[in-house]
């Protein structure tokens, strides 16, 4: 659903509020399409989402410009020339026409402009509170950071025009994975398999998907984003299915420029060996449990943790490794077969309000403190929740870990299992004032299918 053009005017005014400017002029821009060198060709073209949030318009070109003396916003989108428009369709005409955007700057003197969108340089933190004191006038490119991460703060805690887009993504990933689980079979190709599960993203009205979908058979999964043509976009290859083998597929529908992210690891053909049964559950159990933790209040990396130490109870009780599960995640055991977060912001980009940077340590500062990997979860945050248990060799084969976690890995046990593959399953989950909600519940977990 587009946002009203009053719900547009409450972020846009609740980002001001947070940007406390009196004097200066800001400019975010959508940005352009980037080429392909050595061709006339260009890749398709995504506004950049602060753009995207606060137009709800996605053109390249789109300039959104803000006069913080008057608090007043003005708009500006490209239009064509008769000649470019032989070519290509018209872009959704809005506010003034992008050619008017240097004199309406003009107009403003020599106020200071901060740039930001597309374009934009920012640092990679913002100076300490000590260091500030000495400014005469906050540096440009502080500036930006500053005001980029009030918006990736507004953006972090979705409206409910931003839910029902992420809600209609999920609808179509729905039918994608219904697909798959009717159609998919030994024999079948992993890229047979991508392209029929796309096919319905697109069909219930995804304009795109919102990142390279993995569909990652058997050893496959233990790449924890393979993807068609990773391995040479010229001549890809492609696996066909074996009866018994788990099947990966991480893929998600994009809507309205919002993103869906969902795992499900089935095994195709075959009854699950006690091995893959075994997993299966422990990484759904170890989703289930950190799922209900998803409440107001909760520090991310405490969920993290949880997820870590059941998984390595699991793989204790599965003789895999040895001592105590909170030990072995401290020491880096059981990040050889969990090596990644447990999960991600989702919005505009399925790992969203990533791009700004921002201190890892908790930051005294109020905008920046809760971007990091240590955020508190509050109503309105969607996020993704993503345990998995792989198989990885480039890990598992390094002489230097094997030295390292000769106690606490069990590598007999283990080195039988190299080309299992992985098992991840991953919802999208959001924290409300209650029960967290799972957006992606439609979509079904079945252990085996075809
Ligand atoms: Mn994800």
């Amino acid at each position: 659903m587009k946002p009203t053009d009053e719900v547009l005017a409450e972020r846009r005014a609740r980002v001001a509020k947070r940007w406390e400017l009196t004097d200066e002029v800001v400019v975010v821009r959508a940005g352009e399409p980037a080429g392909w060198s050595g061709t006339d060709q260009h890749f398709a073209f995504l506004p950049h989402p602060d753009v995207a949030y606060l137009t709800a318009v996605g053109s390249p070109g789109t300039t959104l410009a803000f006069d913080a003396a008057a608090g007043e916003w003005e708009l500006f989108g490209p239009r064509f020339t008769p000649e470019r428009l032989v070519w290509e369709q018209p872009p959704t005409p809005v506010g003034r026409p992008l050619d008017e955007l240097e004199a309406w700057l003009s107009q403003r003197g020599d106020r200071t402009v901060i740039e930001l969108g597309a374009g934009a340089t920012m640092p990679e933190a913002l100076p300490s509170p000590a260091e500030a004191d000495g400014e005469e006038t906050e540096n440009p490119a502080n500036a930006a950071l500053r005001l980029a991460a009030a918006i990736a703060l507004e953006r972090m805690t979705k409206d409910d025009a931003e839910l029902d887009d992420i809600r209609s993504a999920a609808a179509a990933s729905t039918a994608g994975f219904e697909w798959v689980y009717q159609h998919a079979a030994p024999g079948m190709t992993e890229r047979e398999i991508q392209v029929g599960m796309e096919a319905q993203f697109y069909a219930a009205g995804a304009p795109r998907v919102a990142y390279d979908s993995i569909v990652a058979s058997g050893p496959h999964g233990a790449y924890l984003h393979y993807v068609y043509a990773g391995d040479d976009p010229l001549r890809p290859a492609t696996r066909a299915v074996e009866a018994g083998d788990l099947l990966l597929i991480d893929a998600g529908a994009q809507f309205g420029g919002y993103a869906s992210d969902v795992t499900r690891t089935m095994v195709v053909g075959a009854d699950p060996t006690d091995e893959q049964e075994f997993l299966w559950k422990l990484v759904l159990s170890a989703q289930q449990q950190t799922i209900d933790m998803c409440r107001p209040g909760t520090v991310w990396r405490e969920v993290h943790l949880a997820a870590a130490r059941i998984l390595g109870a699991g793989l204790v009780e599965m003789g895999l490794l040895r001592g105590d599960p909170a030990e072995l995640v401290t020491q880096g055991a059981l990040a050889l077969f969990f090596p990644h977060g447990l999960g991600h912001l989702l919005g505009l980009s399925v790992h969203d309000i990533t791009s700004v940077p921002y201190s890892r340590e908790p930051s005294d500062d109020p905008l920046l403190s809760r971007l990091g990997p240590n955020r508190v979860l509050e109503p309105g945050m969607v996020t993704t929740v993503e345990p998995g248990i792989y198989f990885i060799d480039a890990l598992l084969g390094d002489p230097a870990r094997r030295e390292k976690f000769a106690e606490s890995v069990v590598w007999d046990r283990v080195d039988e299992l190299r080309g299992f593959g992985g098992i991840r399953i991953e919802d999208d989950v959001l924290v409300t004032d209650g029960d967290p909600e799972v957006l992606t519940v439609a979509i079904d977990k079945p252990m085996r299918i075809g």
